[in-house]
């Protein structure tokens, strides 16, 4: 399978800035190399769309949302272009930015793969939060904290134009939606997901039952034949082996766990798209190294990349 890499280092659905250089230090801290020695040739996507950047003055809050217009005009791009290479049968890996860009690679896989393979796409959603909030729901008005909610379906636009580009053959199916290492969710959130019947595997069970057999649980809930998309937001992991992200908290998975869950959906020869969010080098300079390295460890596993 080829590679095709989206440098989504979109930054506006979070509220701190910083995510933007996510993408390269990532990509610099050796991975692109061993990326391209496991894979050969690699597509590599960086461009930044007209409009991603629309000065803040110009896109004020809208219907509970804050900087709409650029989130929606960057999550479009982010689509298209992940459309695109799922449709041609690449393996799609997104780097953010934010979670919000998994509007985007979410949209965009759902629909290149059923296109290409006429099926749905399952998604584990690796998060220490649910990012299913609705703009109505959002405490926050960030973006980034409601991308499984556009992706679904559950949210909808509300005119003046934004995600007005997200239509039925973008959405994922919410049955195949399931979350892994959960432990800080909305009150309004839980609502959401007791309503849609949505898959939550949190840290209390993980802790109780233990990573192996919760990931049994997963596999088994999703099933044996469709296509996964695997949407991780750094902060799942526990602070101490992710300092550098927005929105940390306490008591999450460790490296070792996190690689565990990688591992096995790699294993499953399924993986059609992974994202991997959140990263920001401007928090905690001194953790910056040690949370790139462990978003390069999920990548490799996930990828089933060995390096020397
Ligand atoms: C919070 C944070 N629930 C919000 N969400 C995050 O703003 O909606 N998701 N950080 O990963
Ligand atoms: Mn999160
Ligand atoms: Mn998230």
């Amino acid at each position: 399978k080829s590679l095709a890499i989206i440098s989504a280092g979109y930054c506006r659905g979070a509220p701190k800035d910083g995510t933007e250089a996510g993408p390269t230090a990532v990509l610099n801290s050796g991975l692109f190399a061993q990326l391209q020695a496991h894979f050969g040739a690699i597509h590599l996507d960086i461009d930044r769309p007209d409009g991603a950047d629309i000065h803040k003055s110009l896109d004020p809050d809208f219907a509970g949302m804050k900087n709409p217009r650029a989130v929606s005009v960057a999550t479009k791009h982010v689509s298209e272009r992940v459309y695109e290479y799922s449709r041609n049968g690449s393996l799609v890996l997104t780097l953010g930015g934010d979670h919000s860009n998994a509007i985007g690679s979410l949209t965009g896989a759902t629909r290149g793969l059923r296109e290409k393979l006429d099926s749905n796409v399952a998604v584990i959603c690796v998060d220490a939060h649910v990012s299913i909030n609705t703009p109505d729901t959002s405490p926050s008005g960030n973006i980034h904290g409601m991308p499984l909610a556009f992706a679904t379906g559950i949210a909808q636009t509300k005119g003046e134009g934004i995600f007005d580009w997200i239509e039925k053959k973008h959405l994922i199916d919410v049955k195949r939606l399931v979350y892994v290492g959960t432990r800080d969710v909305d009150d309004k959130e839980k609502e959401i997901i007791a309503t849609h019947g949505i898959k939550v595997f949190d840290m209390d069970q993980i802790r109780r039952n233990g990573i192996e057999s919760v990931m049994d649980e997963v596999m088994n809930y999703i099933g044996g034949s469709i296509p996964i998309h695997l949407s991780c937001d750094i902060d799942v992991l526990d602070p101490e082996w992710a300092p550098s992200a927005g929105h940390l908290v306490p008591d999450g998975l460790s490296l070792d766990e996190g690689q565990y869950i990688a591992r096995r959906v790699h294993s499953t020869e399924r993986l059609a798209a992974m994202d991997l969010v959140e990263v920001n080098p401007s928090i905690d300079l001194p953790g910056v190294q040690r949370t790139v390295d462990s978003a390069c460890f999920l990548i490799r596993s996930a990828l089933g990349v060995s390096y020397e």
